[in-house]
């Protein structure tokens, strides 16, 4: 078979997708007309010439300006919806989705407004579309410790609703030992804790995050390659990397996709996966992940296979769920 049928076909998971990112500025025009607002840019040309990014932070701060467009519990679930479809149509069978309450709470939106649209949408696309999931709610680490306790006061009536809780937006000034005791209380909790790490943050990040913290998962990781002792912990604890090649492109961490650390970090026996973070932002969902850094790195029929089973490895669902697509 040929790459590209290969890709389609295998079914995947994808765990590290912000829900907020799948946001389509079509559909963010269509919710902007119906809610009375006015978005940042007046045409889906002038939104897209805005998506050219040298850093982190330019897209932080596209991703928050497009996002207050979401208001009620409507657009929080059509917005879940039309990610899950498109999903489907790349054979993902499994998602766990990030998504950022306090972006939302801080605009006046209500913590339950947000949650209940994403959790009914995520039903319906198990009934429908056969798509099973779990949902991470992500702290956002430029605002204080203390915030986050509170998310995680506000947030308790839906605790049992969601699998973990994350670490996301803007990394460096703001270190994971920074949210030390507020992991320490989630992992208390039985959340599954998955931080966003060595992004643009220094390897020091990724070992507070995974040594100091104990993250389950580590999301991007890619400055762990500057580490031999970090790769030896990652390799024999089999702690997962969700690597995002496009968003890696997009938002220059690396110069070219030929400079992604994936092919590297598989053949170190790493358990690293590919997926879209933001696909609406940086220009491909998951099969587009996959082709791109497949091309760039050409990665064999077999290394394909095994990101699409790492995926499954490294999700948080029952063994026997992994079993029925492993
Ligand atoms: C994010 Cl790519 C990325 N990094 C950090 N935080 C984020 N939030 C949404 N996308
Ligand atoms: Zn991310």
């Amino acid at each position: 078979t040929d790459r590209a049928t290969l890709i389609a076909k295998l079914p995947k998971a994808e765990l590290h997708l912000h829900i907020e990112g799948s946001f389509e500025p079509e559909l963010m025009m269509q919710i902007a007309e119906r809610n009375g607002i006015q978005t940042a840019f007046k045409t889906l040309e002038e939104a897209k010439a805005a998506y050219a990014f040298s850093n982190l932070q330019e897209f932080l701060d596209i991703y928050y300006q497009g996002m207050a467009v979401l208001l009620h519990k409507q657009d929080f679930y059509d917005l879940t919806w039309a990610y899950l479809e498109r999903a489907a149509a790349d054979n993902v069978r499994h998602v766990e989705i990030f998504f950022d309450p306090q972006a939302h709470t801080e605009r006046g939106v209500a913590f339950a407004t947000v949650a209940d649209g994403i959790l009914e949408a995520l039903e319906d696309g198990e009934t429908k579309l056969g798509i099973t999931s779990h949902v991470i709610m992500s702290f956002l680490r430029h605002l204080s410790e203390d915030d986050g306790f509170a998310l995680l006061e506000e947030s308790k009536p839906y605790h049992a609703r969601f699998i973990g809780v994350g670490l996301d937006s803007s990394e460096i000034g703001h270190p994971p030992s920074k949210f030390a005791r507020l992991f320490a209380k989630c992992r208390d909790l039985g959340f599954k804790l998955c931080l966003h790490a060595g992004e643009e943050g220094p390897p020091q990040y990724v070992q507070e995050a995974l040594i100091d913290i104990g993250a389950d998962r580590i999301d991007h990781g890619n400055r762990s390659m500057e580490d031999e002792g970090l790769l030896q912990v990652l390799r024999d604890t089999q702690t997962p990397l969700t690597n995002c090649p496009l968003s890696n492109l997009s938002l220059c961490v690396i110069d070219d996709l030929k400079q992604s650390p994936l092919k590297a970090q598989l053949e170190a026996g790493l358990l690293v996966t590919v997926n879209s973070d933001d696909p609406a932002y940086f220009g491909g969902y998951v099969n587009q992940n996959y082709q791109a850094i497949a091309d760039a790195l050409d990665l064999s029929n077999e290394q394909l296979i095994q990101l699409a089973r790492n995926s499954f490895t490294a999700a948080f669902m029952s063994e026997a769920d992994k079993a029925r697509h492993l």
